[in-house]
């Protein structure tokens, strides 16, 4: 047995844990923790990145919880279900036990999908396509060997925005990658991306991200997701998937298609974190990460720069 197939679900610490089997194409891996929504179906704040959480109170009781963390939430369950070799597919099933086949666009789509490993590389943002039965289809982003979280960010029709997550296992020869060191500088296929904000745990911070490409800067960034960027942070040991708002976007007046493109993110501890950054440019999406430090006063951002392309693939193109 290989390492990666002996790793496990682990206790989340919430509710009641229960396994679940299941085979995703060639992805078979140990049981999925499976939460059970043991909890009020009350608002919890769980906003999707970027997501205003509109009428519903962010500040509930279960309001500090970061998304991503739950398989299963205010009724919603998120099933990975079998497909064919190289897709990816899932659906998500309602609280009539249902799957659900409407859905909200939000960033110009109606589903987001995530995915990285536990590692925290390996990072893709693809955009399945809903079958009528519910079920969504995606050329799959899980491509190397060892354990993955897989987000589906979405707003189901008359629904709130959930962020909910899965393990999935790609049985094979595990190796590990260690994080980056924090760095202010990251650079992905010609561009460099210059990171700038200082985090801290608990609060609200501005994070101002600078693209630039052979030294000049970048002003003609295309809209990607009704922003001129798009960001994923994920937290490391448990992959918390945080609360990432684009301030400003295309057409509103307030900001600018580039050099520059900020975020308001709610970092909910301190600890290490990895920021995914997807930009468009000459009709192409690139991703460009770095690894933060919050609350750490001794982990100020070097200037050294990081590869952030880990794919493996000459910008992972999508629209
Ligand atoms: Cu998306």
């Amino acid at each position: 047995m290989n390492t990666a197939t002996k790793l496990t679900g682990f206790a989340l610490g919430l509710a009641a844990v229960f396994g679940a089997a299941y085979g995703v194409g060639q992805v078979t891996g140990p049981a999925a923790p499976v939460v059970a929504d043991g909890h009020d179906a009350g608002p919890h704040g769980t906003a999707a990145p970027g997501q205003e959480t509109g009428g519903h109170d962010a500040s509930g009781a279960a309001g500090h919880l970061p998304g991503g963390l739950l398989v299963s939430d205010r009724g919603y369950t998120l099933v990975p279900v079998a497909a064919p070799e190289g897709e990816f597919a899932f659906r998500v099933s309602g609280p009539d036990g249902k799957p659900v086949t409407r859905y909200e666009v939000t960033h110009d789509k109606p589903m987001h999908l995530i995915v990285a490993r536990r590692d925290l590389s390996g990072f893709q943002h693809v955009h399945p396509e809903l079958a009528a039965d519910g079920t969504w289809r995606v050329a799959s982003p899980v491509n190397s060997p060892g354990v993955w979280r897989a987000f589906a960010d979405f707003t189901p029709t008359g629904g709130e925005p959930l962020t909910l997550g899965v393990d999935v296992t790609v049985p094979g020869e595990l190796t590990e990658r260690p994080l980056s060191a924090p760095a202010s500088s990251s650079t992905v296929h010609g561009y460099t991306v210059d990171f700038h904000g200082t985090p801290q745990p608990g609060g609200n911070t501005t994070l101002t991200f600078t693209v630039s490409r052979d030294g000049v800067p970048v002003r003609d960034l295309e809209p990607y997701l009704g922003a001129y960027g798009h960001l994923v942070a994920l937290r490391q040991g448990d992959l918390a998937y945080l609360h990432v708002h684009p301030e400003g976007g295309p057409g509103d007046g307030s900001t600018a298609p580039g050099p520059q493109v900020r975020f308001a993110a709610e970092f909910p501890s301190a600890g290490a974190y990895r920021l995914y950054l997807d930009f468009r440019h000459d009709g192409v999406v690139r991703t460009a990460e770095f690894t933060v430090h919050v609350g750490d006063p001794g982990a100020i951002p070097s200037p050294e720069g990081v590869i952030a392309d880990e794919h493996g693939t000459p910008g992972h193109e999508h629209n």
